[in-house]
């Protein structure tokens, strides 16, 4: 599919926080100039003193900032951007906006509001990768209009289960059901609260499998050359919110590495993809199998883990396939050096169940050396609104293998220094040390049984 040139001079930020910071930083190296929008809570940030020019869109409540559609494409036209980048969360997988700004002459920094739309139907997205060959948990051809029909299916798959609703994502409108007797109150509740979130309650059904790895493939696409550059593991979660992520996969062997990498191009040959995207998987290690679980159609919190193991500035490659250049890179050009582990740093007290702790940063010292990389938009003396997620910083280490990355990122866990507010920076370094993360064992429930057994 042809993209039309477009010179992309100035760039507005619809995002903030790190990712915000992120992108001013691809966007200088480029000669881009820079936009950044922000709500009333976020005056004094690093972003706004960072860019070229900014300008309040609206009251600390996301609904009536960063959310706002209408205001955020206002402020582009009003500054003469050429092209919008929606960062993650916000309006980055939101269809309608991207068909917005595409309408109003504006270049979207991501895929075609189509590809959002129908990758962003997790049923419409298994239904895809049925069709490009890859393979998909067994579980409902399509949707599930009742619990009665979510019986049936799960009568053939056997249980345990799992519910999800097909405009959720990251766990949202989920519901694992162990047996048949609890399956309707599930999925009424799983339905109502998409319903409410999300405005669609409609969900499909899958066969739950347990013990596995959440492992996704990072895509670069012109939507012509597509490729994919290696995996990253997260199966490092608490209650679906990623906590460390890695690549390569602990345990992933070679075999299953291209053929994941190879399945993951032909699904997104197969919708016509173009900018960069996230495969998400499950693998089953005891089974060597792996299923396409979804489809993330934005740019990751996580990235900069690829961007560590294989050179390559994956903000950058967004940008400039959104200009409408070609990719320069081949897939043989792609090499995964070494090894890199993320630690998001949240400002959240894991003593008192991980509640969230905002709060001025009386003091803030950031571990450096070799194979150190810190993203953040913190600063000394800055004020972790309560109002937006509590990420405050993402310490990334490289190692010439895991070991090395694993001690180098303790080294680092020990260095850094937050006073003013609590963050997850010590548990983190527990879990680290824990011997299941260590020989790379960890699977999905991994943490949430690292949390109970220290409570004991
Ligand atoms: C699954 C699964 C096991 N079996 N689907 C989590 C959020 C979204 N990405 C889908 N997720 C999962 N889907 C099947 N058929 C395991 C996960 C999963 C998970 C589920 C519950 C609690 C934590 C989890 C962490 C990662 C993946």
């Amino acid at each position: 599919m042809k993209f039309p040139p477009r010179q992309i001079r100035r760039v507005l930020i619809a995002n903030r926080g790190e990712i915000a910071v992120r992108i001013q930083r691809a966007c200088r190296e480029l000669g881009i100039e820079v936009v950044q929008v922000y709500s009333e809570a976020d005056r004094q940030t690093m972003a706004v003193q960072l860019a070229d020019y900014s300008v309040c869109i609206g009251t600390a409540r996301s609904s009536e900032s960063y959310l706002r559609a209408d205001i955020v494409v206002e402020a582009a036209k009003a500054f003469n951007a050429d092209a919008i980048h929606p960062g993650y969360g916000f309006l980055s997988e939101n269809a309608s906006f991207a068909h917005l700004c595409e309408q109003q002459g504006l270049v979207f920094i991501g895929p075609p509001g189509d590809v959002i739309a129908m990758m962003g139907d997790k049923a419409s997205a298994r239904a895809m990768a049925l069709a490009a060959g890859v393979p998909i948990t067994p579980g409902s051809s399509g949707t599930v209009a009742t619990a009665d029909a979510a019986l049936a299916v799960a009568g053939t798959i056997g249980y345990p289960v799992i519910l999800k609703a097909v405009a959720g994502g990251g766990g949202r409108g989920m519901r694992i059901v162990e047996q048949e007797a609890s399956l309707a109150e599930h999925f009424e509740a799983a339905s109502r609260e998409a319903k409410a979130a999300f405005g669609d309650g409609t969900m499909y059904v899958e066969k739950y499998l347990i013990d596995i790895r959440h492992v996704e493939i990072q895509i670069l696409s012109d939507g012509d050359n597509v490729l994919h550059l290696g995996e990253r593991d997260c199966s490092s979660q608490r209650r679906n919110q990623k906590l460390v992520e890695e690549s390569p996969s602990p345990g992933l062997s070679a075999a299953m590495r291209s053929e994941m990498g190879e399945a993951a191009v032909r699904l997104c040959r197969h919708v016509g993809y173009r900018s960069a995207g996230t495969i998400e998987c499950i693998v089953d290690p005891a089974r060597k199998r792996f299923y396409f679980m979804e489809m993330n159609t934005r740019i990751q919190v996580e990235h900069p883990v690829t961007e560590c193991v294989t050179g390559i500035d994956i903000v950058k490659e967004q940008i400039r396939i959104a200009s409408g250049e070609r990719l320069s890179l081949r897939q043989d050009d792609i090499h995964i050096r070494g090894h890199a582990i993320e630690c998001r740093i949240n400002a959240e007290d894991p003593g008192n169940g991980f509640a969230p702790s905002p709060g001025r940063l009386d003091e803030l010292h950031f571990p450096g050396g070799p194979g150190v990389r810190i993203d953040s938009h913190a600063y000394p003396g800055y004020t972790v609104p309560p109002n937006y997620d509590s990420l405050i910083a993402k310490l990334i280490c490289w190692g010439n293998d895991r070991d090395e990355a694993l001690a180098r990122m303790q080294r680092a866990l020990a260095e850094l220094r937050v006073e003013g507010i609590t963050t997850t920076a010590p548990f983190l370094a527990q879990l680290l040390a824990s011997d299941t993360f260590r020989q790379g064992a960890v699977h999905t429930r991994f943490v949430e049984q690292f949390i109970q057994e220290s409570a004991r």
